[in-house]
């Protein structure tokens, strides 16, 4: 794959930009050489500017759902622009896409939109704090809720011991607020509560941990947390901003039964555009300003280009048809069930593939979520994450990228499918992977 343009921007941006990229994980360090930079994205490929075209499973970290330059949704941005691309006044949009969420998630009765996962994770836990009063939060090693300042710290030596920061500039005295356990573990939840329980104003997690590859709540996990945060009056917030609308209309929580207290979502509500938004019960979402106590604010809150974009995605996905059509349908038609067919194609290709070669590989999925650990043990949290074969990952990652399939540039991140990808795609993958394997 030659490189020559992308290799003289990335040298150009080295120049005026940290590291040559506005978010790390860009820069290829965990696979190594340079990235490759983007010309354009139609459906299911990207084209580089060197004029390489790419199978992309990445789809920018989970908002192309529907695949790149999805036509409505350019035409909503379109038109939205015409009549102006910020105003820092109420817009219709903001009624129209705070409606279509509390429906389609039942667990909202009210939400706030914000501009990014990020944002809206912060708000969440400040909320949580403002709501309860209390200071402690705990969540688990493994998951990302963003670069918020409480959230960017790491698990504390020993399994029951405040976290320290996980990123120079977090102060100590903030990341010694946050609990840190391994996911998965009901006994260490247990006895979290057990010594923190009426300390906690919140506990915060992925229900599908995808920030460390991709891996399952073990069956009754999550019944046990929500038991546990329920019986000490601590704010249960899932964090949904990469299984929000991912996993079916009403999300991780709508799949796996939890009703949490607060929610948090981004990446497809804004069909590629800056957004974030969180919510859920209205007793706590009436503490933020202007009603209550919890100070929360943003200029392009609600911006009218993102929401239309938002909007037109949802609507694609069914949203503004739940009360005919329901939450779930399995008619070929519905793009969660074509979602999941190419899914299963994908999962059942590659571990055909894997077991053809010698190489250990465990292919994990949910829906259109995936990702192929490099070891020979199934993945139930970030400890067997870890043990995975990060440099046959990198010779995989780039073996398929020479091939024309664009990976995520991380063991330790998700793949997705969009409804714009094909079986002919997924066969196209198959074989290439098959190649790869065989190489390494
Ligand atoms: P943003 O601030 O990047 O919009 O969202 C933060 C966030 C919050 N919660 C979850 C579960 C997330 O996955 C994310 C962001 N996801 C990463 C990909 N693993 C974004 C990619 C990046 O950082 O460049």
């Amino acid at each position: 794959m030659k490189r020559t343009r992308s290799d003289a921007l990335f040298a150009e941006a080295l120049t005026c930009i940290p590291g040559g990229v506005n978010s790390p994980v860009r820069a290829f360090r965990a696979v190594g050489g340079q990235p490759f930079f983007v010309d354009r994205a139609v459906g299911a490929r990207v084209w580089t500017v060197d004029g390489d075209e790419l199978i992309d499973y990445v789809g920018t970290w989970g908002p192309a759902i529907l695949g790149h330059a999805h036509p409505r949704l350019i035409a909503a941005v379109k038109a939205a622009a015409d009549h102006g691309t910020s105003f820092g006044i109420p817009n219709p949009f903001e009624v129209h896409m705070a409606r279509l969420l509390c429906r389609a998630v039942p667990s909202l009765q009210k939400v706030r939109m914000c501009n990014s996962g990020t944002e809206a994770c912060m708000s969440a836990i400040r909320l949580a704090r403002g709501f309860t009063r209390r200071d402690k939060i705990l969540k688990f090693d493994g998951c990302y809720h963003g670069h918020g300042d409480s959230l960017l710290v790491k698990a504390g030596s020993g399994a029951l011991t405040l976290g320290h920061p996980d990123s120079a500039g977090v102060p100590a005295d903030f990341a010694k607020h946050t609990l840190v356990l391994p996911f998965n573990e009901p006994e260490a939840l247990r006895a979290a509560f057990a010594t923190y329980g009426r300390e906690l104003a919140a506990v915060i997690l992925e229900l599908v941990p995808a920030n460390a590859g991709l891996y399952l709540p073990r069956p009754g996990y999550l019944e046990l947390l929500r038991e546990l945060t329920a019986a000490h009056g601590t704010v249960l917030i899932a964090d949904e901003v990469m299984t929000g609308f991912r996993l079916g209309l009403g999300g991780a929580q709508a799949r796996f039964g939890l009703t949490p207290d607060l929610s948090t979502f981004g990446k497809i509500i804004g069909g590629g555009l800056p957004v974030g938004a969180f919510g859920g019960r209205t007793d706590i979402m009436d503490c933020l300003a202007p009603l209550g106590p919890v100070y929360q604010a943003g200029t392009l809150s609600g911006n009218p280009l993102a929401l239309a974009a938002g909007l037109a995605a949802l609507e694609e996905l069914g949203a503004a048809d739940i009360e005919t059509a329901g939450r779930t349908s399995t008619s070929e038609a519905d793009p969660y069930t074509r979602l999941e067919a190419l899914g299963a194609q994908l999962e059942e290709g590659l571990k055909t593939a894997a077991k053809s070669t010698r190489v250990p590989v465990q292919m994990q999925r949910i829906g259109s979520m995936f990702c192929a650990y490099f070891t020979a043990e199934p993945v139930h949290q970030l400890a067997d994450a870890m043990r995975s074969d990060r440099d046959r990952f990198r010779r995989f990652f780039h073996g398929m990228l020479d091939r024309g399939i664009y990976l995520a540039p991380s063991q330790f991140e998700a793949g997705f499918l969009s409804t714009a990808h094909t079986p002919t795609d997924i066969e196209q993958t198959v074989r290439a992977a098959a190649e790869v394997l065989r190489t390494l």
